[in-house]
């Protein structure tokens, strides 16, 4: 026997296969039939909303826009398992999770043209704007998880970070943090197989990303993403943990996004097979889900019509609110940054409006 071994792998959890039938009748969550019709309900109403955002890109009425088509099970099935008072740091890609969790679309949309506006969150609203740094958000949720501990507050900090991301230090660094803390933190890595171009086996030799917990002395956890009951299963007992004191956790979901990186110019026909996108494309989230609703006569054809024609509704709603929304102007950035203005601005200001 070598003293040198291998990582041990890691646990890997699935619901449903691809087809929707259940195969692990043992991880079944605890949901009743109205949450199982609502997490379709919003993965449904996310694939709409995407589908629109990409064109709106492109037709330059939204700026910035990370696509989430193929993510949904792994975006709704994780954020459905928290609480409202649980606080969210998202990543640019996290915006469905942020929009569920509270945040307004409308604000959404202005945050994608850079309005400052989009980033004023609501009092209520526990979500921090998307992050563009990438690995910043687990620090600060580290740090958020241990304020609640530190206040006895029963809240968990939860957040996102992508595949690419794991490979950046204030990962390790937040979750050596929260490990050494104990922190009521979860740590979701989206594992959608590229770091815009870069395949995960060129980020690092970890046989699993969710391995990478082990360093830091928390539990790891591989999950189907693509199964939205397997993500909430998963979550809900991180959650759950975090919030009986029982320290943080990490999940790898994993999944796959569809369209590209971004809409502001990645072509992933250049690092992407056909082959690859077409195999991804048969887990399908939102068809496995359906299959499995439609089985227990939980959804039907006009169920889903119903959310594609509220989301379309939603998203131009939400459009003529940001369209309409009051625009930046210079002297308005300035006056919103200070309660009282530091003598320097002040000054600037003047120069500006004079
Ligand atoms: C600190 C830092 N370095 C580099 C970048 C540029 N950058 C933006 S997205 C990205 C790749 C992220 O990939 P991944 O973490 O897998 O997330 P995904 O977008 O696939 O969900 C990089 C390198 C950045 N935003 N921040």
């Amino acid at each position: 026997m070598s003293a040198i071994a291998p990582t041990k792998p890691t646990t890997y959890l699935q619901v449903l296969d691809a087809e929707g039938n259940v195969v692990n009748p043992s991880l079944m969550p605890n949901l009743t039939d109205e949450q199982l019709r609502s997490l379709m309900h919003k993965m449904v109403f996310t694939r709409i909303w995407d589908q629109r955002a990409i064109k709106l890109t492109r037709q330059g009425r939204l700026g910035f826009y990370a696509p989430v088509g193929g993510q949904e099970a792994s975006m709704i099935g994780s954020e459905a398992a928290t609480e409202k008072e649980d606080f969210l740091f998202p990543s640019y890609r996290d915006v469905p999770q942020s929009v569920w969790h509270g945040w307004p679309l409308y604000q959404a949309f202005l945050y994608s043209r850079g309005h400052q506006h989009g980033g004023q969150f609501p009092q209520d609203v526990h979500v921090i704007m998307p992050q563009i740094i990438i690995g910043a958000q687990i620090v600060q949720t580290a740090g958020t998880a241990l304020a609640f501990k530190l206040r006895k507050e029963k809240r968990v900090a939860f957040t996102y970070i992508g595949d690419g991301g794991t490979s950046q230090g204030d990962f390790y660094e937040g979750i050596n943090f929260a490990g050494a803390y104990q922190a009521p933190a979860v740590f979701v890595v989206q594992n959608n197989q590229f770091a815009i171009s870069v395949p995960v086996a060129l980020q690092t030799a970890a046989e699993t990303l969710a391995n990478k917990a082990v360093a830091a002395g928390i539990p790891g956890v591989q999950v189907d993403g693509m199964d939205v009951l397997a993500v909430y299963g998963a979550m809900k007992q991180a959650v759950d943990r975090a919030r009986a004191g029982e320290g943080p956790s990490l999940i790898e979901t994993m999944t796959f996004r569809y369209g590209p990186h971004t809409m502001s110019g990645d072509d992933p026909t250049r690092y992407r097979s056909k082959e690859l996108e077409e195999e991804w494309q048969k887990k399908d989230p939102l068809v496995r889900f359906r299959n499995f609703l439609q089985s227990k006569n939980l959804w039907s054809k006009e169920d889903e019509d119903l959310v594609i024609e509220e989301a379309k509704a939603a998203v131009n709603d939400a459009l003529a609110k940001a369209d309409a929304y009051q625009k930046m102007t210079i002297p308005g950035l300035i006056d919103s940054m200070f309660k009282t203005l530091p003598a320097d601005l002040i000054a600037q200001r003047t120069e500006f409006d004079s």
